[in-house]
């Protein structure tokens, strides 16, 4: 059976973020990379709002190149903890839809929806609720790619940027990529294209039409099959699959080996702090918590307790970990590194997905 992906790539992913936190940016062309100093400045744009691609402006480019572009543009610094930050929120929203999915760093995604959406149409329908999602809970825009394998969604994904969304079918693929610059091919970059163009393939459709054999007689056989299986929609790779989470957990090894408890205590007390972060972002539950401890010498030690039902309640497992601490205090051995692990995990993806069928069914 065919199988249904979806892409989702932010658009000017780092320029989005900025925007949505500096509204005086919105409209203009704005250049995330390197200081530019007056065109003298070195290194390279990350990335830039489509206005400023309007100038030629591209990922990549020297700064000072950029700043010739376009010198009234607005240049800032990146800020990575908030575009990491962005990006979880986006990825919370994306993992719950299917078990299928499979983040490609930062800025895109890949989610297999062939369980979920019985047809092209239906996939475009979650398309069109998860584009709204993004907007409203993390407040930038991205655009959505829909084909029968990873490549073609891909593909698609770039055929209306920014904010669009792109469906190819098996029965599509050449009306909708024909005419794309081979380019337009995840793995073919500058140097490649060239090689393909002075073999006269120029256009997806140049590909697409060529029989394998002639391919192979071009190309040779290895670069023929793979163009000609990612032309054809043929399923080359397929959405990884990540195995549920077992457990999540946190630990901080001491620079010198330590007796004082209390300096203990408030590092157990952090890690359990930025657990809960996590699991409250994750939307996860758990109902064990496993306090790790090792001495100096080595000697390691697991204590863990459980509650009857699962939770996510910082105070509680914080009271279970200092419980479980209270034995190892009269050892009188100085303490390496202490840890704390969740488990026995309960995710709320249940609920979700119930609401992306109900969605589908409306
Ligand atoms: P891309 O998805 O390639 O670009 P984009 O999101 O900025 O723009 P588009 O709308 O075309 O998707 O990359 C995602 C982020 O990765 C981008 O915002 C900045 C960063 N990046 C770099 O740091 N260096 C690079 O060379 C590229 C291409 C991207
Ligand atoms: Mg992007």
């Amino acid at each position: 059976m065919a199988h249904i992906i979806i892409h989702v790539d932010l658009d000017c992913f780092y320029a989005s973020v900025e925007k949505r936190d500096n509204p005086a940016y919105e409209g203009k062309p704005l250049v995330v990379g390197a200081d530019p100093k007056g065109g003298a400045g070195r290194g390279v744009v990350l990335t830039a709002s489509y206005e400023a691609r309007k100038f030629g402006i591209r990922s990549g480019m020297p700064i000072s190149r950029a700043y010739r572009a376009c010198p009234a543009a607005i240049y800032v610094r990146p800020d990575f903890p908030r575009y990491i930050e962005a990006s979880r929120r986006v990825m919370a929203i994306l993992k719950p839809v299917s078990p299928g999915f499979q983040p490609g760093g930062l800025d895109e995604a890949y989610i297999d929806v062939t369980g979920q959406c019985p047809t092209f149409d239906a996939a475009g329908n979650l398309a069109v609720a998860i584009k709204k999602q993004v907007r409203e809970a993390v407040g930038i825009t991205c655009s959505v790619g829909i084909g029968p394998t990873k490549s073609l969604a891909k593909i698609a994904t770039d055929i209306h940027k920014p904010d669009g969304i792109t469906t190819i079918t098996p029965e599509t693929i050449e009306q909708v990529t024909g005419r794309l610059d081979i380019d337009a091919i995840p793995g073919i970059g500058k140097k490649t294209r060239q090689y393909y163009v002075d073999k006269g393939l120029q256009t997806v459709g140049d590909l697409y039409r060529k029989p394998l054999p002639d391919l192979v007689f071009l190309l040779g056989n290895r670069a023929a099959k793979w163009l000609y299986d990612t032309v054809h929609g043929i399923e080359r790779s397929v959405v990884h699959e990540r195995r549920g989470r077992k457990s999540i957990s946190k630990e901080r090894t001491f620079s010198e080996d330590i007796s004082d408890y209390e300096t203990i205590t408030t590092k157990l007390h952090g890690l359990n702090a930025r657990l809960h972060d996590a699991i409250r972002e994750k939307g996860i539950f758990y109902k064990t918590v496993t306090l790790k401890i090792r001495f100096e010498g080595f000697e390691t030690f697991m204590r863990s307790m459980s509650a009857a039902r699962a939770m996510q309640d910082e105070a509680h497992a914080f009271a279970m970990v200092s419980a479980m601490l209270g034995p190892f205090k009269q050892n009188n051995k100085k303490v390496r590194l202490v840890g704390i692990k969740l488990s026995n995990l309960e995710g709320k993806s249940s609920s979700r997905q119930r609401t992306i069928t109900d969605f589908l069914t409306a």
